[in-house]
């Protein structure tokens, strides 16, 4: 079997949601730290985003396909359930995760934050509208995992996955932390699985940036 590896900055969410996934099962892999359009990165993604996946001949951008690819490819307890039903309940929170909260909580919230357009001076405007913005994502999220404490059924997968990294750099702020601090739900469910060892495992060395 050919190395896995794993190309990208380890503080990208979507670095640390691919490597948190083999972690949950157990696959072995090599992390090449890269950034964003660097050559290893372009040769495989459009679009020179991270990360990126070279596993003998396949190579793979996107976050979802590469986790699909590892989840089918690899021994391990499944983090995309073959259930149809809820296999697709998965890939329909993993693109709410990608399309809605990336959006505003990464790119617009916590890179508001850590990589303002003006160094050194945070645009709080828009900011404060990132912040407005996130008040109904986290009464979907809070709602989402009231029953059973995953999104997903009662079994934690890669829907779970794609998020816990977006909500732990968020939380890092002020006003993420007061609107989470609103959602016992949410915020037991952050708990519980920051708590887990792949989540550990995979936590990139300074979680600052993304
Ligand atoms: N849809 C992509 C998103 C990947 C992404 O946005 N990665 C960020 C880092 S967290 C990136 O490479 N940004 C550089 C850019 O947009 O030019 C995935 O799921 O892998």
């Amino acid at each position: 079997m050919p190395a896995l590896e794993i190309i990208g900055a380890p503080q990208s969410n979507y670095v640390w949601a691919v490597r948190m996934a083999c972690e949950e099962k157990g696959v072995a892999y090599d992390l090449k730290p890269e950034r964003p359009h660097a050559a290893a990165v372009a040769a495989i993604h459009p679009f020179g985003k991270i990360p990126v996946m070279r596993h003998g001949d396949v190579e793979l951008c996107e976050s979802k396909a590469i986790v699909s690819y590892i989840d089918r490819a690899f021994e391990g307890p499944k983090v995309i359930p073959e259930d149809p039903a809820l296999g697709a309940k998965v890939e329909q929170w993993v693109s709410l995760g990608n399309v809605e909260f990336d959006k505003v909580m990464i790119r617009q919230y916590v890179v508001g934050y850590v990589f303002p357009k003006e160094a050194g001076k945070p645009d709080m405007a828009a900011i404060g509208r990132a912040a407005e913005a996130m008040k109904k994502q986290v009464e979907v999220l809070d709602a989402a995992v009231a029953k059973t404490g995953h999104l997903v059924g009662d079994q934690f997968t890669f829907a779970d996955i794609n998020i816990l990294p977006m909500l732990f750099y968020a939380r890092r702020f002020e006003e993420a932390k007061a609107l989470f601090g609103g959602a016992k739900n949410l915020t037991a469910y952050m708990e519980r699985h920051f708590a887990r060892p792949s989540f550990k495992a995979s936590m990139p060395p300074r979680p600052e940036k993304t």
